[in-house]
């Protein structure tokens, strides 16, 4: 009987793991190669960005990986590269959470959470326009981190137009990016707290201008979610990724380780504006916004990277022996002080903020305070199964975990390169 179950399982773990390869064809495919110092045109790094050409799809959690929205591209006069994206903002959005059914009454930019990774180069001149749908209830805004106006910081403080978009209007943000860095941007509208824990906020990526080593790239945003889940209970991780774990004794040893609101400057949104939005309208339903008292006594049931909790312990990442890659992460999770990212069976070098060329430490363990972000590089040396996940065995029993599949032939470990 034990015999029969265990071929059953491998059978499982084997079809598992093979079409876990097909959810990420880019991380299979080796990118054209780039000389360093040669001039690159905005097309050429486009390209070796992985830049999106579906601006408006709704990327699934697993899709959100490597997708990289690097918005509508025109050229002013001076032959300045201008990138224009438009968010919309939905209230009434329910977005499952875990495999378990657990569902978020959410409100987000463009459908998904966390939002669609922006992705522009240094000085290019970036316009955001963000529409408040008509069906929702609150006013919202968009606040970027970096160097910008303050009319343009999506706060009410000053009472700048931008700093709370009535339902039914929107507002173009307009700066240039600088510097080179990776940063979180969110709503900014008291209770923020809960604008941010319902899902208003994602990841702008601003490349320099003179290419980053080139490797293939991943963005992964950490969260958390408060559902008030009392009388539910928490997520468990799903039966197929546990017996995953189980199946690897190293990976089962380490898992016991374990404003004033000014409209005159906004703009009235049209009904065209809205047509690429899902405006289902379940308006009828209580949003109890308003009520928050600023995260003090709220927990949260659920931790995720990227927005689904084990999602990547269900669709395992496939990455190749000897090759480099680079992730770029930020925490955005409300309520608990700190985040962590833990990396098994190789160390990365750590880029605080992404806005240096060198990097600051090797190790295999960043920890994260809320907003805080930066980018992580790294080779593997040996074929297998690894884990990645919060070093708080809290966060990863509750959905903040998941597995590179490491494939190819051992190489040798990347000597220590750190400065
Ligand atoms: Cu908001």
């Amino acid at each position: 009987m034990f015999g029969q179950n265990a071929y059953f399982f491998a059978l499982v773990l084997s079809i598992i793991l093979i079409f876990s390869s097909f959810n990420y064809p880019f991380l299979n495919t080796p990118v054209s190669g780039q000389t360093p110092g040669t001039p690159i045109s905005q097309e050429q790094y486009d390209k070796i960005k992985n830049c999106t050409t579906e601006l408006s799809k709704k990327p699934t959690p697993v899709e959100y990986l490597t997708y990289f929205n690097c918005g509508h591209v025109s050229k002013d006069d001076s032959g300045r590269t201008i990138r224009q994206f438009t968010l919309i903002v939905e209230e009434n959005q329910k977005i499952p959470v875990t495999y378990e059914g657990h569902i978020l009454d959410a409100w987000t930019f463009n459908g998904t959470i966390p939002g669609p990774t922006i992705r522009v180069t240094e000085g290019d001149l970036v316009r955001i326009r963000v529409i408040n749908s008509n069906e929702n209830s609150n006013p919202h805004s968009l606040h970027t981190h970096s160097i910008h106006y303050a009319k343009n910081d999506g706060v009410s403080m000053g009472g700048y137009p931008g700093g709370a978009i009535s339902p039914g209007r929107s507002f173009t943000y307009e700066f240039v990016a600088q510097p080179y860095g990776v940063y979180p941007y969110h709503c900014h509208v008291d209770p923020i707290a809960d604008h941010i824990n319902r899902g208003l906020y994602g990841m702008m990526i601003i490349d320099p201008l003179e290419p980053r080593p080139q490797m293939t790239e991943m963005a992964m945003l950490l969260n958390g979610y408060d559902l008030d889940l009392d009388l539910e209970g928490p997520t468990k991780i799903p039966p197929a990724a546990l017996f995953q774990t189980l199946e690897d004794s190293n990976m089962t040893e380490d898992m016991t380780e374990n404003e004033t609101s000014t409209e005159a400057n906004t703009t009235l949104v049209s009904s065209s504006d809205l047509e690429s939005a899902d405006t289902e309208d379940d308006s009828g339903e209580d949003e109890s916004s308003g009520e928050d008292d600023g995260g003090a006594d709220r927990v949260n049931e659920i931790y995720t990277v990227n927005g689904k909790a084990f999602d990547y312990m269900m669709n395992p990442i496939v990455l190749q022996t000897g090759k480099p890659y680079r992730i770029f992460l930020v925490n955005m999770l409300e309520f608990d002080l700190v985040n962590s990212f833990h990396l098994h069976g190789a160390m990365f070098n750590y880029y605080t903020a992404g806005t240096d060329e060198t990097a600051d430490y090797n190790t295999d363990i960043v920890t994260l305070s809320q907003g805080d972000r930066g980018i992580i590089e790294f080779t593997y040396a040996y074929p297998g199964t690894y884990m990645f996940h919060a070093h708080q065995t809290e966060f990863t029993d509750l959905g903040w975990m998941g597995l590179f599949d490491v494939r190819g032939d051992p190489v040798d470990p990347p000597l220590h390169d750190a400065t």
